[in-house]
C-alpha cells in the first residue's frame, strides 16, 4: 500500500483515516502522548510554543488553514493541578452562607405574606450566594493593606442577600429586615435594590436598572488611572468589581464599551458573571450557550476570561476524558436542555446526557442516579470560584471576566430551583421552607418554621465570629457608603468678575462664555487640578480645542505618534497627566465618567468637579437612565447641554434641536437647571453651584443649556437682588422707561431667546405698549418654589400662608404676561398658576427643522413678531385694544394666519 501523503495533500489523508477509523485513534492517542511528555517535561508554555509551531508549519506546507475559534472548550479555564489551594474553613464558610441564604429568602416571604405583592427575589441571590460568599470571605476589601479600597457594583435585585449579610454581621436590626421593601413604615426600611438616595451610608451604586452597573464600572475602573495618572491619588492596587447577570448582558450598555477596559488594560477590573442560564421569564439563550457565546465576545475584545463551570465533582471525570470525547458532549449541550437537566432525575441525566455514546456511560457507571444529579457545578463550588477569584486577582495587563454556571433558585427544590418561574417566586409554603431549611441545615424546628423567622446564631458563635474576623482581616463591612471628602474652600470671586462686566457690545455666545470660565477655573491654584472636563467628540463644536493645550487630553500611554497638528499652537496634546476626558463618540461613557468624577468625594475622598458638556439632545433624551442614576447616586458636577435650543441650533434639523431637556430635567429630582440668557447669569450659576456642591457639600447636580448663537452680553444689572433672582429663576432684567403708558405687559425670555423678547419690547413700543422685560433662567427652580409653597400652604391653614417667588415678584406690575422658550410651551404654563394674571406661553413644541434661526423662530412662533402678536392678542383679550388692531399688527408683521401648526406638521 503507497504510504499516504500526510502534509501534502491533507483532504486525502483525512478520507484515508476516516476510513480507517482505528489508525485515527491510534494516531491521534501518539501525539496526545508526545505531548504529554512535553507538558512534563518543559510546562505549558513549552507546549504552548510547540503546538504554534505545529500549526505554522501545517499552513506552510500544506496550507491547513486552522478555522478561527474565539472559544475555549466547555470546560474549566483554569485546569486543577493550577488551582489556588482554598484557604478557609470550608465547613464554617458554608454554615455562614447557608444562615445568608436562609435569612435572604425569609425576608421575601415575610415581606409577601405581611404584604401581598410587595415583591422581592429570591431565586437570584440563591443562585449567587456562593459567588458572593467567597469574596466577601476572601477577597473584597473595604481598605487594602495600601490604605485603597476595592469598588464592588453588586447585582441589584441580588440586594437581599447583601442585607442578610449585614443582619448577620449585626449591622441591622431585625426591624429592619422585617420592613423590606416597606420604606415608609416606622423606624425606616430597607430599600428593594441599591439605592444610595435612600440607604446613603449603606449603598453606593445603584445597579438594578440592567446595564448601568457593567458600563460605569468599567469607567470608573478607569477613572481611578485617571486620578492616578494625574496624581490625585496613589496607585495602591484597589480592584472595582462587578457582580452581573448573564440575561444583564443583552442590554447595549452592558457590552458596548467593554474594548475601552482591554484597549486601557484595565488589570483593576473584575467582572463575575452569574450565568444561571435563567432571565426573568426564560432561559438566556435556551438554543446556544451564554457562556460560550460570552467568552469569545470577551476574548475577542481582548479581555482574560476565566470559565467556572464544572465543580470538584467533575474533576476526576474531566481528567480521565482522555480523549475528550466528554468534554465535547458537555459543549454539544444546549443551555435549555441544560436546564431541564437541572430540574430532572440522575436518571434522565444518565440517559440524556452520557446515552450518546456507550463510552461515556461508562465513565459514570459507577455513579449511582442519586450521585449523578448532585455533581455540583463551578459556580456553586467555593473551591472553584476562590481559584478563579485569585487568578483574576493576579491577573495583569487587562481585565478579567469570570463566568461562573450556577442554577438560578439553586437550593429552592419545588418552590423553582431551575424553574422558568423561578425569578418571580416570592412565597414558599411551609413543606418548602421545611425542606429548604433541611438542605442547608437552619437549626430551627418544624414547629417554629411557621412564618420563616429570621435566624442569627448569638454573637459569639462560631460562624458569627468568623464572618467577623474574615471582614476584620479585609477592612471592613461591605456595602458601605461614607462621605471621604473634606470641603473645599470658596472659589475666589476674581474668576466670576469679568463676566459680570458684559462683552461691551462684542458678541459671544454663551457656550463661549462657558468654555472661557472653565479654562479661568482650570487656572485656579485651589481648584483647577480637581476640574475634570469631559467631552464626547465635539470639542471643536463648542470652541474649546484651546483646552487641548492648555490642560491636555488624558491617555494613560502618553502621546506614541506625532501629531499631524504638531506645528499649530493648539495641537492635538495627549498626555498620561491629561485633564480632559476626551470620550469619543459615546454619550453612556461620557455620563459614566462624569458619575465616577462626581461620585469620587465619596468613593476616593476627592472632590473633583466634572464638567460634561455635550449635544443637548443626546443628553436627557438618550441618556436619561443613566442621568437618573447619578441623581440616586448623590453625584455632583455640571451637565452642559451645548447646542441647546429647538431654534437656536440652525441648520442640524429634526434630530438634533432640542426643545425638551429642560422639560425631561424637571424628573430629576436633586437636579437644578438652567436655560441662561447671559454671560453674568453663567458666572453667577457656577460660581454658586460650586459653594453648594463642593463648600456645602449637598447632594445636588446642575444642568445648563448653553447656546452657539453669538450675541452681545450685557453687563449685570445692579441691584442686590439680581443675583438671587437668577439663582431662584426670575429677575427683572429691563424695564420699560414708559411707566405712564396705559397698555402694559410682562415679558419673560430665557436663553437665546432672550434677545427676541428685548426686540419685542421694542417693537411693542410702536404699538404703545410699555413693557418690562424679565429673565427667568430656571422654570424648574421656580416650579419648585411654587409647588412648596402650595403644599405648605395647605398643609397649615391657619398660618400665614406662604408666597411663592413668582408671586412676590410679579405682585406690583400691570399688564399682560407672555413668556417666550426655546422649549417647549409647558414649560413656562408649568408656573404660570402663581402668576398675579393669564400668561401665554410660546414655546418650541414640534419636531426641528434643517433652517436658519430667523426661520426656526418664524417657524416655531417664538421669534420677536409673534411675541409682539401674543402680547397684542392678550391686551384685546382683556379688551385694552381693538381685534382689528391685532389683525392689522398682523398683517404688518408679516404673519400668514393659516400657517400649519408646527407642533404637529
Ligand atoms: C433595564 C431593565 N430592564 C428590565 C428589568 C427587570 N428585570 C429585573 S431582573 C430581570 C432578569 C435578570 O436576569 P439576569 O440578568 O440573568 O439575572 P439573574 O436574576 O438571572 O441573576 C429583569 C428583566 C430591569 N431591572 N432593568
Ligand atoms: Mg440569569
Amino acid at each position: 500500500m503507497a504510504q499516504t501523503p500526510v502534509l501534502a495533500e491533507p483532504q486525502q489523508a483525512a478520507e484515508a483515516t476516516r476510513n480507517n477509523d482505528g489508525l485515527e485513534v491510534l494516531e491521534t492517542r501518539e501525539w496526545l502522548d508526545s505531548l504529554d511528555y512535553v507538558l512534563s517535561k518543559g510546562g505549558p508554555e513549552r507546549a504552548g510554543r510547540l503546538l504554534q509551531q505545529l500549526s505554522l508549519h501545517a499552513r506552510r506546507a500544506a496550507g491547513v488553514n486552522l478555522p478561527f475559534v474565539a472559544t475555549t472548550p466547555y470546560q474549566n479555564t483554569i485546569p486543577v493541578r493550577q488551582q489556588a489551594p482554598f484557604p478557609g474553613s470550608q465547613d464554617m464558610e458554608r454554615r455562614i452562607k447557608s444562615l445568608v441564604r436562609w435569612n435572604a429568602m425569609a425576608m421575601v416571604v415575610r415581606a409577601n405574606k405581611e404584604e401581598n405583592g410587595i415583591g422581592g427575589h429570591i431565586s437570584t441571590y440563591a443562585s449567587a450566594a456562593n459567588l458572593y460568599e467567597v469574596a466577601f470571605n476572601h477577597f473584597l476589601r473595604a481598605r487594602t493593606e495600601n490604605g485603597d479600597r476595592d469598588i464592588v457594583y453588586f447585582q441589584g435585585h441580588a440586594a437581599p442577600g447583601m442585607y442578610s449579610r449585614a443582619f448577620l454581621e449585626g449591622r441591622l436590626p431585625k426591624e429592619k429586615l422585617e420592613n423590606f421593601r416597606r420604606e415608609l413604615k416606622p423606624g425606616g426600611g430597607l430599600s428593594s435594590y441599591p439605592h444610595p438616595w435612600l440607604m446613603p451610608d449603606f449603598w453606593e451604586f445603584p445597579t438594578v436598572s440592567m446595564g448601568l452597573g457593567p458600563i460605569q464600572s468599567i469607567y470608573h475602573a478607569r477613572f481611578i488611572r485617571y486620578l492616578e495618572n494625574r496624581g490625585l491619588k496613589t496607585s495602591t492596587g484597589g480592584k472595582v468589581w462587578a457582580f452581573l447577570g448573564d440575561g444583564e448582558m443583552d442590554e447595549p450598555e452592558s457590552l458596548g464599551s467593554i474594548t475601552l477596559a482591554s484597549r486601557e488594560r484595565l488589570d483593576n477590573l473584575i467582572w463575575v458573571i452569574n450565568c444561571n442560564l435563567q432571565r426573568l421569564d426564560g432561559p438566556v439563550r435556551g438554543n446556544g450557550k451564554i457562556i460560550q457565546e460570552l467568552e469569545a465576545i470577551f476574548r475577542g475584545a481582548g479581555w482574560n476570561v476565566i470559565k467556572v463551570i464544572w465543580g470538584s465533582d467533575w474533576d476526576s471525570l474531566i481528567q480521565n476524558d482522555r480523549d475528550g470525547l466528554l468534554v465535547r458532549r458537555l459543549g454539544e449541550i444546549t443551555d435549555g436542555q441544560y436546564q431541564k437537566f437541572f430540574v430532572e432525575s440522575g436518571a434522565y441525566f444518565r440517559q440524556n446526557l452520557f446515552g450518546s455514546d456507550p463510552r461515556l456511560l461508562r465513565m459514570v457507571e459507577h455513579l449511582s442516579d442519586d450521585q449523578l444529579s448532585r455533581l455540583r457545578l463551578g459556580g456553586h463550588d467555593p473551591i472553584k470560584v476562590h481559584a478563579a477569584y485569585k487568578s483574576a486577582m493576579e491577573h495583569t495587563g487587562a481585565p478579567t471576566l469570570v463566568l461562573a454556571k450556577t442554577i438560578k433558585g439553586y437550593g429552592l427544590g419545588e418552590a423553582g430551583e431551575g424553574k422558568n418561574i423561578t425569578h418571580q417566586q416570592k412565597k414558599l409554603n411551609d413543606d418548602e421552607l421545611r425542606m429548604f431549611r433541611s438542605r442547608f441545615g437552619i437549626p430551627l424546628s418544624d414547629e417554629e418554621l411557621h412564618g420563616a423567622p429570621f435566624y442569627r446564631p448569638a454573637d459569639d458563635s462560631p460562624e458569627i465570629r468568623y464572618m467577623q474576623e474574615r471582614r476584620k482581616q479585609l477592612g471592613g463591612y461591605m456595602p458601605e457608603r461614607k462621605v471621604r471628602s473634606k470641603p473645599i474652600k470658596q472659589v475666589s470671586e476674581s474668576h466670576f468678575e469679568e463676566f459680570y462686566k458684559g462683552t461691551e457690545g462684542r458678541e459671544a455666545s454663551t457656550t463661549m462664555v462657558f468654555v472661557r470660565l472653565l479654562a479661568k477655573l482650570l487656572r485656579d491654584p485651589e481648584i483647577g487640578k480637581l476640574i475634570v472636563p469631559i467631552i464626547p467628540d465635539e470639542a471643536r463644536t463648542f470652541g474649546m480645542e484651546a483646552l487641548f493645550r492648555q490642560v491636555g487630553i488624558y491617555s494613560s500611554v502618553g502621546q506614541l505618534y506625532e501629531p499631524v497638528d504638531m506645528d499649530t499652537l493648539l495641537y492635538y496634546k495627549e498626555a498620561k497627566d491629561g485633564q480632559i476626558l476626551e470620550e469619543g463618540i459615546t454619550e453612556a461613557g461620557s455620563i459614566s465618567s462624569f458619575i465616577a468624577a462626581g461620585t469620587a468625594y465619596s468613593n476616593h475622598g476627592i472632590n473633583t468637579i466634572p464638567f460634561f458638556i455635550y449635544y443637548s439632545m443626546f443628553g436627557f433624551q438618550r441618556i436619561g437612565d443613566l442621568i437618573w442614576a447619578a441623581a440616586d447616586m448623590r453625584t455632583r458636577g455640571f451637565l452642559l447641554g451645548g447646542t441647546a435650543g429647538r431654534t437656536t441650533l440652525a441648520g442640524e434639523g429634526l434630530q438634533h434641536q432640542d426643545g425638551h431637556s429642560h422639560v425631561l430635567a424637571l424628573s430629576v429630582p436633586n437636579l437644578l437647571a438652567y436655560d441662561p440668557a447671559f454671560a453674568f447669569e453663567i458666572a453667577v450659576i457656577i460660581q454658586e453651584g460650586i459653594r453648594r456642591m463642593y463648600a456645602n457639600q449637598e447632594s445636588i447636580f446642575y444642568y445648563l443649556t448653553v447656546g452657539n448663537e453669538p450675541l452681545p452680553m450685557p453687563p449685570m444689572p445692579d441691584g442686590s437682588d439680581v443675583r438671587e433672582g437668577i439663582l431662584k429663576g426670575l429677575y427683572l432684567f429691563k424695564p420699560t422707561l414708559k411707566k405712564d403708558s396705559k397698555l402694559r405687559a410682562q415679558l419673560f425670555g430665557s436663553g437665546a431667546i432672550m434677545f427676541e423678547v428685548l426686540k419685542a419690547q421694542e417693537m411693542l413700543e410702536k404699538y404703545g405698549v410699555a413693557a418690562d422685560v424679565w429673565s427667568l433662567p430656571s422654570y424648574k427652580e421656580l416650579y419648585r418654589n411654587g409647588n412648596d409653597c402650595d403644599r405648605w400652604n395647605m398643609l397649615h391653614p391657619q398660618e400665614p400662608p406662604k408666597v411663592p417667588f413668582v408671586t412676590q415678584c410679579l405682585k406690583d406690575t400691570q399688564g399682560v404676561l407672555v413668556a417666550a422658550s426655546d422649549y417647549m410651551k409647558v414649560l413656562p404654563e408649568s408656573i404660570a398658576q402663581w402668576m398675579p394674571r393669564p400668561l401665554i406661553s410660546l414655546g418650541t413644541d414640534g419636531f426641528g427643522r434643517s433652517e436658519g434661526r430667523a426661520s426656526l423662530r418664524d417657524f416655531f412662533e417664538v421669534d420677536a413678531k409673534h411675541i409682539v402678536l401674543a402680547t397684542l392678542h392678550a391686551l384685546a383679550r382683556e379688551r385694552k385694544i381693538e381685534s382689528k388692531t391685532v389683525n392689522q399688527a398682523i398683517k404688518e408683521l408679516g404673519i400668514n394666519p393659516e400657517k400649519a401648526n408646527p407642533a404637529i406638521s
